[in-house]
């Protein structure tokens, strides 16, 4: 059981530098989870993108691991203290950079979330989850989120 553990952290390592490899830079993307909602943030920019909500999150940057991104992420736009409970769906590529999505908890204590640089934030449950209006990366993780939420 410990191979095999070591063996799929070893397999995710490898997975994560295919996207440097290729290229890419990575976009995190994050399901924050709560009492089975999940919190969207209405987009403001770029202009076909706004108005319509995502997955809070941004580029990950040079030399940092991607839950580091997560967390620094949503601090900047939510002002919230998150932990990282584990990945969603899988990697999407989009024109210039690669998408994944990871899952997460409001941290114990933390402030709740505030639209600092989104529109709006709504919490989201599974059966709102497919009728809105999600910018297309998203959309594809929506079957997905549903699973997940209604998991909980
Ligand atoms: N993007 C798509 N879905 C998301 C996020 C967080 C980002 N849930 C796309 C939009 C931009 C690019 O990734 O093309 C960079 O995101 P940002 O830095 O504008 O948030
Ligand atoms: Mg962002």
């Amino acid at each position: 059981r410990l191979v095999l553990r070591l063996l799929a952290a070893r397999a995710e390592v490898l997975v994560e530098r295919a996207a440097e490899v290729t290229g890419r830079p990575v976009v995190v993307a994050t399901a924050v989870v709560r009492d089975g909602a999940v919190l969207a943030a209405r987009r403001t920019r770029p202009a076909e993108l706004a108005g319509r909500w995502e997955l809070p999150g941004g580029r990950v940057e040079q030399g940092e691991a991607e839950p580091d991104a997560v967390v620094r992420e949503l601090r900047e736009e939510l002002g919230v203290d998150v932990r990282v409970t584990g990945r969603l769906g899988t990697d999407l590529p989009l024109a210039d950079v690669l998408l994944r999505v990871h899952t997460a908890e409001l941290a114990p204590g933390s402030p709740e979330p505030e639209p600092l640089e989104h529109g709006a934030l709504r919490w989201v449950d599974a059966a709102d989850v497919p009728g809105l209006d999600w910018v297309p990366a998203d959309r594809a993780v929506a079957a997905d989120l549903v699973t997940l939420l209604r998991s909980g």
